[in-house]
């Protein structure tokens, strides 16, 4: 059989496996895998480094389907190149529930899938995050470690998202060599042709911002080759627009929108096997052509087991150090760290803003967590994400500084944190303004949708803003994240409930974490100098009543001194008043009914006291429950007269309580 006879069965291989997959499960998307298979044949076969029987090896070249309705490409490549995780069986349950061959490839779920897609251009952002990481990483561990490459196949979609124009500007003053993309360059979308919607020579906007790009056959597997060996030679990262045919090989629906996302039909797909000449039924795969493929997948053992005795010989401690960043735990010595962030931060009593304490917290977490790499989106000194031990930047050509400035750029960043985490061997941690957290928001619920370990740093979290005015005051934000699943959000009210967010944010491993923080100063509010992590609790009694509670009073953040000050007043009127921080709903509500009850109490008032709409606090005090916080917008103005406008002051949260102790 000559080469290329056989290139063509190994790619028709993926394509009928696709086809037939989307018509069992009577959805899917057949088009995307058809007309890639040639790319992806050659990727996997000829030039991609990985091991089948080792998914998680460190210094395995990444790839990522941006274009996550395709999904049938990857599911037919991890089966085809002998991943254990994949079985024909798997293949045949597609779109099934539980099966291991989802709608669209969902990272955790199965093996091989190096990012969860589906949302167009999020995966090209993601790997932005691997290329970078895998830079930083070899900076500190050495190429003999770490030295791979980051491909991606991405659509048309993904080009046209916005997120992409951030990730490929990110991706080219970083000079990111190693992330190769490929584009299925094939003029179709959902509605129709791309002319429909886009004028933009492609080409010419990568290489505005510093990629190389050039143009292939994606059906001829000698160019798909060639310029993939160009672009692994590269300083810049290299677009490769594979010119091809979506639904290659179908005689009557090849080239439109019809084969998109919907099955073929019986009759196409038995045209489809007549003009290709394949015999086999569906989900057979050739004796030759499975092992041509199976040969594929052995192609890397070699490169593997010489990267295993380099591992091997690598100095004692380097190698440990390695394994532990690789496995993602945290140094032995993070809870002495963290115990004594909370001791300094109760002994020194200074008034400071959130976003302080949490600066304060860093200098000593970075200064102790090399994998701790920080950055945020041109706010860096509002957001008070640098420390002495993350003072360099990450950049060119040495990448082994531990900061990124990501540029004004939000959702590209958002989306390169996931990639750093999913990497592995880094925590990172980034910033902005808590309002802006909107332009995160499709990353952030991927991450906690795939359970990456990313920390949001979101400062100037409420109307105490001031002057800078509605459009820079959140108010449904806290909310709308908290109601993202898997996502912890944190609103510490001192330095100490800060350093206790970031501690339990690094501890997690499942998940992603927010902290939102003040612009203005707050007092030290937990003077007491036990060394539970009350934080973990999620709602603490932060300060006690005098007597039986008749009014109790809860809050979060900025609010808690302010709830301590209404208390005061109820005390002076003869009113016994608590007070319960509430960093953290989430953790509030995942502890047993009886713990919950205990800090909710029974006083006959509840005041729940927020500057954020109330949207998620009936769940902690009750719907019967009043609430003093935000109703709509803000306002410019200095912060305290903009708090005292809406009413966000000790002396009405004392005059709502004392009004429902009346009415009682
Ligand atoms: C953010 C986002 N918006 C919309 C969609 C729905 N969607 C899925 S595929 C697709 C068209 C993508 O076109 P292209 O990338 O050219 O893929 P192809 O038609 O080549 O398979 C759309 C709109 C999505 N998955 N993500």
């Amino acid at each position: 059989m000559s080469t290329r006879e056989k290139h063509d069965r190994m790619a028709n291989a993926i394509r009928f496996l696709s086809m037939d997959a989307v018509e069992a499960a009577k959805s899917g998307h057949p088009g995307m895998p058809m007309g890639m298979a040639d790319a992806a044949t050659v990727l996997f076969g000829k030039v991609l480094k990985y091991d089948p029987a080792d998914p998680h090896w460190p210094d395995r070249d990444r790839f990522i389907l941006s274009a996550g309705h395709g999904s049938m490409l990857i599911y037919s490549l991890l089966y085809l190149t002998g991943y254990e995780g994949m079985s024909i069986e798997d293949l045949k349950n597609f779109r099934q529930l539980g099966s291991k061959t989802p709608g669209h490839p969902e990272y955790g779920h199965t093996v091989g899938v190096e990012t969860t897609t589906g949302p167009l251009g999020q995966g090209l952002a993601n790997a932005v995050g691997f290329a970078l990481a895998e830079r930083m990483l070899a900076a500190q561990f050495g190429s003999d470690l770490v030295d791979h490459h980051t491909y991606v196949i991405a659509g048309d979609g993904c080009l046209m998202e916005g997120i992409s124009e951030e990730a490929i500007e990110i991706a080219g003053r970083q000079k990111l060599g190693k992330l190769i993309v490929l584009w299925d360059d094939n003029h179709i979308t959902i509605d129709g042709p791309t002319s429909l919607s886009v004028a933009t020579d492609q080409l010419a906007r990568f290489e505005a911002s510093g990629w190389e790009a050039t143009r292939v056959d994606g059906h001829d597997p000698e160019a798909i080759l060639a310029a993939l060996e160009r672009a692994k030679t590269t300083e810049k990262p290299s677009l490769i627009a594979c010119r091809t045919t979506i639904g290659f090989g179908a005689p009557n629906k090849a080239g439109s929108n019809g084969v998109h996302g919907a099955p073929l039909g019986a009759e196409e797909i038995a045209a489809t096997r007549a003009a290709l000449g394949w015999e086999a039924p569906p989900f057979v795969v050739p004796t030759d052509v499975l092992d041509a493929w199976r040969l594929a997948g052995l192609r890397s053992r070699q490169a593997h087991k010489s990267w295993n005795e380099r591992l091997k010989g690598t100095d004692h401690d380097k190698r440990g150090e390695f394994e532990r960043r690789v496995r993602g735990e945290l140094p032995s010595k993070f809870a002495e760290v963290t115990a004594g962030i909370v001791a300094k931060a109760q002994a020194d009593k200074t008034p400071v803003a959130t976003r302080k304490s949490s600066e304060i917290v860093l200098e000593a977490l970075t200064a102790a967590l090399p994998e701790m790499v920080g950055g945020s989106a041109d706010l860096t000194h509002s957001n008070n994400t640098k420390t002495k031990a993350t003072s360099v930047y990450v950049e060119p050509p040495k990448y082994d500084g531990r900061y990124i400035n990501w540029g004004i750029r939000e959702h590209g960043m958002a989306a390169a944190l996931n990639g750093i985490a999913l990497h592995g061997g880094f925590i990172p941690y980034a910033g902005t303004f808590l309002v802006f957290s909107d332009y995160c928001r499709p990353s952030i619920r991927l991450a906690a949708l795939m359970g990456v370990r990313v920390v949001y740093v979101f400062t100037h979290d409420s109307i105490g803003v001031g002057e800078d005015g509605p459009t820079h005051q959140p108010v449904e934000q806290i909310a709308a994240l908290r109601a993202i699943p898997n996502l912890l959000v944190f609103r510490p009210c001192d330095t100490v409930e800060t350093a206790e967010a970031w501690k339990l944010a690094l501890e997690r491993k499942d998940g992603p974490s927010v902290l939102a923080l003040t612009r203005q100063n707050l007092p030290l509010m937990r003077t007491d100098t036990n060394e539970r992590c009350l934080t973990a609790r999620g709602a603490y009694e932060i300060v006690a009543a005098s007597d039986d509670a008749e009014v109790s009073l809860f809050a979060t953040g900025s609010e808690v001194s302010l709830a301590a000050a209404a208390r005061d007043l109820l005390e002076a009127e003869g009113i016994p008043t608590r007070v319960v921080s509430v960093p953290s709903f989430e953790l509030f509500l995942k502890q047993p009914e009886e713990t919950r009850k205990q800090v909710i109490g029974t006083a006959p008032v509840k005041v729940a006291i927020e500057a954020a709409i109330r949207q998620g606090w009936d769940a902690i005090v009750g719907s019967d429950a009043a609430f003093v916080g935000m109703h709509g917008f803000g306002a410019s103005g200095p912060a305290p007269k903009v708090f005292a406008q809406f009413g966000i002051t000790a002396e009405n949260v004392a005059a709502t309580a004392k009004a429902r102790l009346k009415k009682g």
